[in-house]
C-alpha cells in the first residue's frame, strides 16, 4: 500500500493514536496531544475531524448513560468518556436529597397508582427505593434529537421517567398500570415525541389481584403508548409473547417490538422451544382510530386494545423471526429496521415500506423482510454510521461486526456478495452499542461505544464484583479501532451520544420554575417573600422555616421548634453565579439536600430529637464554607 493509500484509508492516523496511547508524545504539523482526565491519550492529526481534548477543552458530544440497577442516569462528556454528572431518577441520592426533598418526593410519588401507594404505605414507604433503568432516549422532532427531554424506563417497578434537559433533573415519573416490568422503551421519531413506546416484559393476568395464579393461558403482555408531553398513558395494546425491545419508524406509522418467548413458556425449556419467535408491529393510526371508536376495554383508566395474535384486526401484525430476537434498531436511512437475533446468528432487516401490505392486503408477514445476514454468535444490538453501514454487538463472540445494509439486502436477493466488512474484538460480552447520533437521521459515523458486560482482566482487581467495560471505538474507517477502555459501575445497559449543540442546559434556575412552584405558593400563603424573608411560621404543630442563602451565610443563624413538630425547611439560594450551589444538612437528623443557584428546595421532617442540632452547608461554596452553618433548637416536650 502506498503512503497515499495508507493516508486515505486513515491508517496513518490510527498509527499515531496507537503510538500516543502507548505514552509517546506525538507532535507534527498541526498535531497536538491531550491527556484525558481518566487516562486516554489521543493525538490530533492535521485535518482530522476528531479533536483530542486537552485539559479545559470541551467534548463535542454529550453521552447519556443508563445505570441499570443503580437507577440513575449519568452524563458523560464524549468522546473523552469523562463522567460529568449523575441524575438521580429511581434511586436515592445522598448528595442532592433526591428521595428526601418535597420537590423530589412529589415526582417520585404523584405518578404511582393508588394500589401501589397503599401497598407501600403499609410498609411505611412513600415510594420505591430501587429501580432498574435500562434505556435512556432523548425526545425527537422530525427524526432527530431536539434537546427537550430524556425518557427512561424502570424494569424493576414498571415506571417511565422524564428528565428535563434544561436543568438535567427528573420532573415526572409515572407507573404504567396493567403492564409488568417496563423494558424496551423508545420515543416516537416523527413528526415528534409525541408518544413514548414502552414494552411490558413479563406476562401476567390482566387483572392481577390473585384470582388467577398458575394459569399462564390467562397471562398477557402489554405494550403502552405514553403521551410524553403529559406523561400519561394514552393507550395500551394486549399482545402475545414477552416484549423485549422496541423502536419505531421515521414515518410515524409503526412501532416494532421484539418478542422472545412467543411460546409463553414459564421455564427456560418452554421459553426456547420453538425455532421462531416474532416481532410485533403496531399500526399507530389504526390503534388511535380503534381507541376513538371505543374498541377498547377500560382498565385502570387506560383504553386497552386487543392486539393478540390471531385477532387479525388492523392493530398488530406478528412477523416470525428466528429464535429469541432482542434489540430493535431503526436505521438512519429511514427505511430499514434491524432485528437482532440473539439465539440466532442472524439479524433480520425489515423494510418499513413493505409493512403497509401486511395490514392493507394481509400479505405474508415475512414479506417485509428484505435481508437476514448471518453475522456471528449472539447478535444483540445494532448501531449505524449514516453511511449505509451497521455495527452489531455479538455477545457470545465478544465482537462487534461492521456490515453493509445494501450488500445484506442484495445477498438476500441472491447476489453473491458478503455484507460483512470487518470485526473487532471487545472485552467482553457486549450488550448495547451506540454510535454518535446513531439512532437519529443525523447519524455521523464518528464513534461507536460498545457496552461490555464483563471486564475480567482489563483492570486492576477490585474484588469479586467487577466493573463493566465500555469501549470507545473509532469507526471513521473500515477497520474499527478500540481506542479507550471505560470502566463503569452497575450497570449501564444503554447510552445515547448526542451532539453538544443540541443540548442547552441553563446555568442557574429560573425563579418561576415549576419544580419548586409548590414551595413558592406555600410561602405566598404564609405571607412570606421567599426571596428575602428569613422567618419561622407556626401553624399548629406544623412549622415552616423559610431561609435564604448567600455564600457563606444562611439567612437564619438559629431557629427554634418543639419536639414532635413537623418541620419544613425551605432554603432559597439567592446566589446567581454558576457553580455556587449550597447544601442544607441537619446533622444527626438524616436531613440533607442540594440548593443550586436561584433554586428553592424544601425538606420535611419530624423534630423528634430534642437539643441543639447544627445545620450546615454541605456543598463546598466559598472560602468560608465551613462557617456556613446555624443551630436548630428543639425544645423538649413537656413531660
Ligand atoms: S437490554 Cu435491558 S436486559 Cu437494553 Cu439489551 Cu440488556
Ligand atoms: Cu454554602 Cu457551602
Amino acid at each position: 500500500m502506498s503512503a497515499e493509500e495508507t493516508r486515505k484509508k486513515g491508517f496513518s492516523r490510527r498509527a499515531v493514536m496507537t503510538a500516543s496511547a502507548a505514552g509517546a508524545v506525538v507532535a507534527g504539523t498541526g498535531a497536538a496531544t491531550g491527556l484525558f482526565s481518566n487516562g486516554i491519550t489521543k493525538a490530533r492529526a492535521a485535518g482530522s475531524a476528531k479533536a483530542s481534548l486537552a485539559p479545559g477543552e470541551l467534548d463535542p458530544y454529550y453521552g447519556f448513560w443508563s445505570s441499570g440497577q443503580t437507577g440513575e442516569v449519568r452524563i458523560l462528556g464524549f468522546p473523552s468518556m469523562r463522567e460529568l454528572m449523575r441524575i438521580p431518577v429511581f434511586n436515592r441520592c445522598s448528595a442532592t436529597g433526591w428521595g428526601q426533598t418535597n420537590e423530589s418526593l412529589k415526582v417520585l410519588t404523584e405518578g404511582l397508582t393508588e394500589k401501589t401507594k397503599n401497598f407501600l404505605a403499609a410498609k411505611g414507604m412513600k415510594t420505591y427505593d430501587n429501580g432498574d433503568l435500562h434505556h435512556p432516549h432523548m425526545s425527537f422532532t422530525e427524526g432527530t434529537y431536539d434537546g427537550r427531554y430524556i425518557f427512561a424506563n424502570d424494569k424493576a417497578n414498571t415506571r417511565v421517567a422524564r428528565i428535563r434537559c434544561d436543568v438535567m433533573k427528573c420532573d415526572k415519573i409515572i407507573e404504567i398500570p396493567n403492564a409488568h416490568d417496563i423494558h424496551g422503551m423508545r420515543p416516537q421519531k416523527f413528526p415528534r415525541t409525541g408518544y413514548v413506546f414502552a414494552n411490558g416484559e413479563h406476562e401476567a393476568p390482566l387483572v392481577n389481584d390473585g384470582e388467577i395464579l398458575d394459569d399462564p393461558s390467562k397471562y398477557v403482555n402489554i405494550f403502552s403508548a405514553i403521551d410524553g408531553d403529559e406523561m400519561k398513558v394514552a393507550w395500551q395494546v394486549k399482545v402475545s409473547g414477552n416484549l423485549d425491545n422496541t423502536d419505531c419508524d421515521y414515518q410515524g406509522k409503526y412501532a416494532f417490538s421484539t418478542s422472545y418467548n412467543s411460546e409463553m413458556g414459564m421455564n427456560l425449556a418452554e421459553m426456547t422451544e420453538s425455532e421462531l419467535d416474532h416481532v410485533v408491529v403496531f399500526n399507530i393510526k389504526a390503534i388511535e382510530d380503534g381507541v376513538k371508536a371505543g374498541d377498547v376495554e377500560m382498565l385502570n383508566g387506560v383504553p386497552v386494545i386487543n392486539g393478540l395474535k390471531g385477532e387479525n384486526k388492523n392493530y398488530t401484525r406478528y412477523i416470525p423471526i428466528p429464535n429469541s430476537p432482542h434489540g430493535v434498531n431503526a436505521a438512519p436511512d429511514k427505511k430499514h429496521i434491524v432485528i437482532n437475533g440473539k439465539l440466532s446468528p442472524t439479524v433480520s432487516i425489515i423494510d418499513v415500506e413493505k409493512v403497509d401490505a401486511l395490514f392493507a392486503d394481509n400479505a405474508d408477514p415475512r414479506s417485509c423482510i428484505v435481508g437476514e445476514p448471518e453475522l456471528g454468535l449472539g447478535p444483540l444490538h445494532t448501531a449505524f454510521d449514516g453511511k449505509g453501514n451497521c455495527f452489531t454487538t455479538l455477545f457470545l463472540d465478544s465482537q462487534v461486526v461492521k456490515w453493509n445494509m445494501d450488500k445484506a439486502i442484495k445477498a438476500f436477493a441472491g447476489e453473491k456478495v458478503d455484507p460483512i466488512i470487518s470485526k473487532v474484538d471487545v472485552h467482553y460480552q457486549p450488550g448495547h452499542n451506540s454510535t454518535s447520533m446513531g439512532e437519529t437521521a443525523e447519524a455521523d459515523g464518528e464513534w461507536l461505544i460498545s457496552m461490555n458486560k464483563f471486564s475480567k482482566d482489563r483492570f486492576i482487581n477490585v474484588g469479586p464484583l467487577k466493573p463493566e467495560n465500555e469501549q470507545l471505538i473509532d469507526i471513521s474507517s473500515d477497520e474499527m479501532k478500540v481506542v479507550h477502555d471505560g470502566p463503569t459501575f452497575a450497570e449501564p445497559h444503554d447510552s445515547i451520544i448526542v451532539r453538544s449543540d443540541i443540548v442547552k442546559p441553563v446555568n442557574v434556575w429560573k425563579r418561576d420554575d415549576p419544580i419548586f412552584a409548590d414551595a413558592v405558593k406555600q410561602a405566598k400563603a404564609d405571607g412570606v417573600d421567599i426571596e428575602s424573608d428569613d422567618t419561622v411560621i407556626r401553624d399548629g404543630n406544623k412549622v415552616r422555616v423559610y431561609m435564604t442563602s448567600i455564600a457563606p451565610q444562611f439567612g437564619l443563624e438559629k431557629f427554634t421548634v418543639k419536639q414532635g413538630d413537623e418541620v419544613t425547611v425551605y432554603v432559597t439560594n439567592l446566589d446567581d453565579i454558576d457553580d455556587v450551589t449550597h447544601g442544607f444538612c441537619i446533622s444527626n437528623y438524616g436531613v440533607a439536600m442540594e440548593v443550586a443557584p436561584q433554586a428553592t428546595a424544601s425538606i420535611t421532617f419530624t423534630a423528634d430529637r430534642p437539643g441543639v442540632h447544627w445545620f450546615y452547608c454541605q456543598w463546598f461554596c466559598h472560602a468560608l464554607h465551613m462557617e456556613m452553618r446555624g443551630r436548630m433548637f428543639v425544645e423538649p416536650r413537656a413531660s
